[in-house]
């Protein structure tokens, strides 16, 4: 996925459709010249529908489509016929979209699953044609059931990627490079900060075909809460993971503070983001001899932690137990 096509955030001008008018119409044949009324209903107003779809991942599609608009319903007909519904407009959108009001900032819905069908904007309700005003004491009611207005509105939609696993770390942690060897995604690796621009997902296959979703997310530095580095902007993406997986590389200076920088920044942008689960692995481990490693686990005493390698795999298939483990407990 290139940089420039990641889009997670979109400000739309949403408005559904009228509802049309119930009609006033009254029966006119040759052998009953002065009939009752016959006036339908009018049609719904079109709805602006936002729609879950798997096969998305981002809201670019929507970056340029800045106004939506459905369609309006239709007047009623003679002999009661209701008038035809205003079209909908369905919006795909990747899973993981909240939809919000510009204005006031609330929270609508989110769209959590596949195929998942939710009204961002209701079209106006037809109106009742005359024939339901009828009655004992009005037997030419002669109005009939104006249909509901549009609404209208500015709505944003923010992706918060719901993967199963997110991984934080610092800057050239190996975040990317675990994606890149546990899943088929291809993000970008190299060895300056910053190489990750944009939050990359991957599929990572585990026995017997099952399988979570990793998203890697770009480094995150102390001071990240004060805007430093890419800042916060990502940390969105992780709020709905169900777990986070840390990634502290074998050449830090020390693994316990940078461990403590990681959660302290989380925990400045949402404490609750302390409450998911979370795991430790020391990346780069190829770096570290068997003596080094027992050092560090002394060094890192209460914190359960793993060590890997992405380069040469050692610890790649512990670490996928593990998640599992914790995934599924
Ligand atoms: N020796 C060794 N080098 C690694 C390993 N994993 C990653 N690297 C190297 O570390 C550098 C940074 O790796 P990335 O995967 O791009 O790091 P990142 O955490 O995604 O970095 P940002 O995207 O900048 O936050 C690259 O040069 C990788 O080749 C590993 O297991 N062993
Ligand atoms: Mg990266």
């Amino acid at each position: 996925m290139a940089d420039t096509n990641f889009v997670d955030y979109v400000k739309i001008y949403a408005r559904s459709g009228n509802g049309g008018p119930g009609s006033t119409h009254f029966r006119r044949e040759k052998s009953e010249p002065k009939g009752g009324p016959d006036g339908g209903d009018g049609g719904r107003g079109g709805h602006i529908i936002l729609v879950g779809n798997t096969q998305m991942w981002t809201l670019l599609h929507l970056k340029y489509r800045r106004h939506v608009f459905a369609g309006h319903g239709e007047s009623g007909g003679k002999q009661c016929s209701s008038g035809a519904d205003g079209e909908d407009v369905y919006l795909d959108v990747p899973l993981g979209t909240v939809a919000k009001d510009a204005e006031t900032g609330e929270t609508l819905f989110e769209i959590t699953t596949d195929g998942e069908s939710k009204i961002l904007v209701q079209g106006g309700r037809g109106g009742l044609g005359n024939v339901h005003f009828k009655s004992a004491t009005q037997q030419t009611p002669r109005f009939a059931q104006p249909g509901e207005p549009f609404v209208e509105g500015w709505f944003t939609l923010e992706l918060k990627i719901l993967a199963d696993v997110g991984l934080v770390g610092f800057p050239s942690a190996g975040k990317s490079t675990l994606l890149s060897v546990v899943s088929a995604a291809k993000p970008k690796i190299a060895d300056y900060p910053f190489t990750t621009l944009v939050p990359n997902i991957g599929i990572v296959s585990y026995r017997d075909n099952q399988s979570f979703v990793m998203a890697d997310i770009p480094g995150i530095i102390e001071g990240a809460h004060e805007g430093k580095g890419l800042g916060l902007r990502f940390l969105r993406h992780i709020e709905r993971n169900s777990m986070l997986l840390f990634m502290v590389p074998a050449d830090a200076k020390d693994y316990r503070k940078e461990f403590g920088i990681l959660m302290n920044e989380l925990q400045q942008y949402n404490p609750e983001l302390l409450d998911k689960d979370r795991f430790l692995v020391i990346s780069k481990s190829d770096f570290l001899d068997d003596e080094l490693k027992v050092e560090i686990s002394e060094q890192l005493k209460d914190i359960p932690h793993l060590f890997i390698s992405s380069i040469t795999g050692q610890g790649i298939m512990q670490l996928k137990d593990k998640i599992w483990q914790i995934l599924n407990k």
